[in-house]
């Protein structure tokens, strides 16, 4: 039924977690990455593209395909895993964080958020039971919870009503959810950075049992220390037999810290946005592919980086590529940088089967030029 997760092992020396949740479209090895795909398409990625870096599950979201191509067509096509061409698993955001980002374009009440359209300006309204009821028609493996991600920073009475209504929303959610066989709903913890708002949250989303939790509500514009603070005071809360997933992180450092604390997947943009405007991660650091100084270096961007783009092109043919507005250029570097984190993943995955996460941490941030 749904999803179920199979906690393998504890890193001896971090407690970091490898474990395997199983899902209709496939096992999936955590900690993971999740390449994200907003509209129904990890941007330039084909599938299999995707499938040759071994992304596992990639995340879409449900405000952008409520509003295009919409729902219902892509119930009519069969589902999102028919109509975007991608048999793994797939895990849909409620729309909950894509709706508060809109600013004064939106007004939040108990009911639900009205919304205005980044497309065309046209009105919306989205409730929890509504979020279900898209998330249903687009067939994903895992939904998320309608929530509320409190803006960064915010005072404690703004926070404590809204992880309330969270927690009043996310009963709905699961009441509102009925294709269990197919489908699994996850809770989200909210609190923002209060510690004993994260544990009121947790409890009280924890008790709805659901079979995944995530923490919500962070990396929201907050020093990382603090991040990781909030962190290091709500996994232990979080059940040890479920799945744990820190939404909307995706640096390599937060990625390492995050899999220290006992969290088993992440989403972000991070490395196909940074990518597209030319940004690679590596595993000396970031490199600058405009920057003047590659303009005659026909090394690859990584030495390290056994992938298509580092194996067949110099940085001096990239930055080429992104000097002429080539199309190619984009590809290339999200295809690089989505190999680099899920390589990182797959490396932190044999540092925990081996009890060796804290070497690994400090080797890599010693080679990233970190701490
Ligand atoms: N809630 C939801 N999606 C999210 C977040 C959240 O708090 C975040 C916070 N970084 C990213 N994506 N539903
Ligand atoms: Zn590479």
């Amino acid at each position: 039924m749904g999803i179920k997760y199979e906690l393998i092992k504890e890193c001896k020396q971090s407690g970091a977690r490898l474990g395997k949740i199983y899902t209709p479209h496939g096992v999936i090895e955590t900690p993971i990455f999740m390449p994200v795909g907003t509209q129904a398409t990890v941007k330039t990625m084909t599938k299999e593209e995707l499938e040759e870096i071994h992304s596992q599950i990639i995340l879409s979201n449900t405000y952008h395909l409520y509003l295009r191509p919409g729902h219902e067509l892509i119930k009519k096509a069969g589902g999102l895993h028919k109509f975007m061409n991608w048999d793994k698993p797939i895990l849909t955001d409620s729309g909950g964080f894509q709706v508060f980002s809109l600013g004064d374009l939106r007004k939040i009440t108990e009911e639900g958020v009205e919304f205005r359209s980044h497309i065309d300006g046209s009105k919306h309204f989205i409730s929890p039971e509504k979020a279900v009821e898209i998330q249903t028609a687009l067939g994903s493996d895992i939904m998320m919870a309608f929530d509320e991600c409190a803006p960064y920073p915010a005072d404690r009475e703004y926070v404590k009503n809204s992880l309330e209504r969270t927690t009043r929303w996310a009963k709905r959610c699961k009441e509102a959810h009925w294709n269990t066989e197919k489908q699994s709903l996850f809770g989200i913890i909210q609190g923002g950075m209060y510690n004993d708002l994260r544990k009121i949250s947790a409890e009280q989303i924890i008790e709805l049992d659901f079979p995944g939790y995530a923490v919500g509500g962070l990396s929201v514009g907050e020093p990382k220390p603090l991040m990781y603070e909030v962190l290091d005071h709500t996994t232990p809360l979080m059940p040890k037999d479920k799945p744990r997933y820190l939404m909307g992180v995706g640096s390599p450092d937060a990625l390492i810290e995050g899999v220290i604390r006992g969290i088993d997947m992440f989403d972000c943009v991070l490395p196909t946005r940074i990518g597209r405007n030319g940004t690679a991660m590596t595993s000396h650091g970031k490199v600058i592919i405009k920057n003047a100084k590659h303009t005659e270096s026909f090394e690859p961007l990584d030495v390290e980086c056994g992938c298509y783009t580092c194996k067949n092109y110099s940085r001096a043919y990239l930055r080429h590529l992104f000097k002429a507005d080539e199309i190619l250029g984009l590809r290339l570097l999200t295809y690089h940088n989505l190999y680099f984190l899920l390589k990182l993943m797959e490396e932190m995955r044999q540092a925990i089967r081996e009890d060796r996460l804290l070497d690994y941490r400090k080797s890599f941030y010693e080679k990233y030029g970190l701490k």
